[in-house]
C-alpha cells in the first residue's frame, strides 16, 4: 500500500523531532512529511532553537508543529508567535483544560492570544494577513494521555476550537498503572473509545507511531487515525546506526 503525504486522502503524516536540530528538521521536511513537530515537552529545545526549527521546516513547504511543554498561555503563545502552524497540547484531561488551550491559542474574541509583530507574521510585514487567518488555520490538537481524559473524551471533543486529539500512549499506560504496556488490552480499548468519539464528533484522531512499519501504519489508518507522527529523529538515527553496524558485525 502506498500512502500519499497530503490532504487529498485526509491522512496527514508528520514526524517528531527531539534533537531540535534545524539541520535534521530541514532533512525531515525535505523528505516529504506534511508536518514536523518539535517536542518542547520532553526534549531540551529552547525558544532560539525552535525559531530556527520553524525556518528550517518551512523552507521545504512542510508545516512546523510544536508539542508544547505544558498547557499554559505562554507555552502556547510563544510557539505560535515563532510561527508554529500546529499546536499539540499535553495532558488535557477535561473540558476545562481543553478550553484553556483553545483560549491560549486563539486571538480575541475567541481567546486571549496577544497581538504583536513576531516571526509568525514576518515581523509585522504580514500582520493583517496573519491575524485574519490564524484562528482558523492553526491546528490545535489536545493530548489524551490519562484515564481521566478517556472518561471525559466527549466533553473534550465538544469544545469549540479543538480540532482533534493526539493520543499519548506512554502516559496513558502510566495512568492505567501498566507503564509502557502500550498494547495492553486496557490501552487498546481506551484508544478505540477515543478514536470512535473523534469519528462521532467529526474531529481528527491522531497518534505517535514511534516505531513505524508499513503494517502498523496501515493498521492505524484502518482503525480510524488520520493524523500520525511517524518515528522520531533520535530513533531514526539510532536505528540506522545500529543496523549498519550489525550488518558489518554479522559478516
Ligand atoms: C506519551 O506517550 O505520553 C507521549 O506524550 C508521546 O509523545
Ligand atoms: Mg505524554
Amino acid at each position: 500500500m502506498s500512502i500519499s503525504v497530503n490532504d487529498s486522502n485526509n491522512i496527514s503524516l508528520g514526524t517528531w523531532l527531539q534533537s531540535g536540530s534545524p539541520v535534521v528538521a530541514e532533512i525531515m521536511a525535505n523528505a516529504g512529511f506534511e508536518w514536523v513537530a518539535a517536542d518542547l515537552e520532553h526534549a531540551a529545545i529552547d525558544w532560539g532553537m525552535f525559531s530556527h526549527f520553524v525556518r528550517a521546516v518551512s523552507r521545504h513547504g512542510a508545516k512546523p508543529y510544536a508539542r508544547v511543554a505544558e498547557n499554559s498561555v505562554m507555552a502556547i503563545r510563544k510557539a505560535l508567535d515563532c510561527g508554529a502552524l500546529g499546536i499539540i497540547v499535553p495532558l488535557v484531561n477535561n473540558a476545562q483544560d481543553a478550553k484553556k488551550a483553545v483560549s491560549a491559542a486563539k486571538y480575541p474574541p475567541e481567546g486571549i492570544r496577544g497581538f504583536a509583530f513576531c516571526q509568525a507574521n514576518e515581523w509585522g510585514d504580514q500582520f493583517d494577513q496573519y491575524v485574519a487567518l490564524a484562528n482558523d488555520e492553526v491546528r490545535l490538537l489536545v493530548m489524551v494521555e490519562s484515564k481521566e481524559a478517556v472518561e471525559h473524551i466527549d466533553e473534550i471533543l465538544s469544545v469549540k476550537g479543538v480540532d482533534g486529539v493526539f493520543i499519548g500512549p506512554y502516559d496513558l499506560s502510566g495512568s492505567y498503572g501498566i507503564i509502557g504496556q502500550t498494547s495492553h488490552p486496557s490501552i487498546v480499548q481506551a484508544k478505540e473509545k477515543v478514536v470512535s468519539a473523534c469519528k462521532k464528533h467529526g474531529k481528527t484522531a491522531g497518534q505517535h507511531i514511534v516505531l513505524p512499519t508499513k503494517e502498523n501504519i496501515k493498521e492505524a489508518i484502518e482503525m480510524g487515525y488520520s493524523f500520525m507522527a511517524l518515528g522520531m529523529d533520535t530513533v531514526f538515527i539510532s536505528n540506522s546506526a545500529r543496523n549498519i553496524l550489525s550488518s558489518v558485525e554479522g559478516e
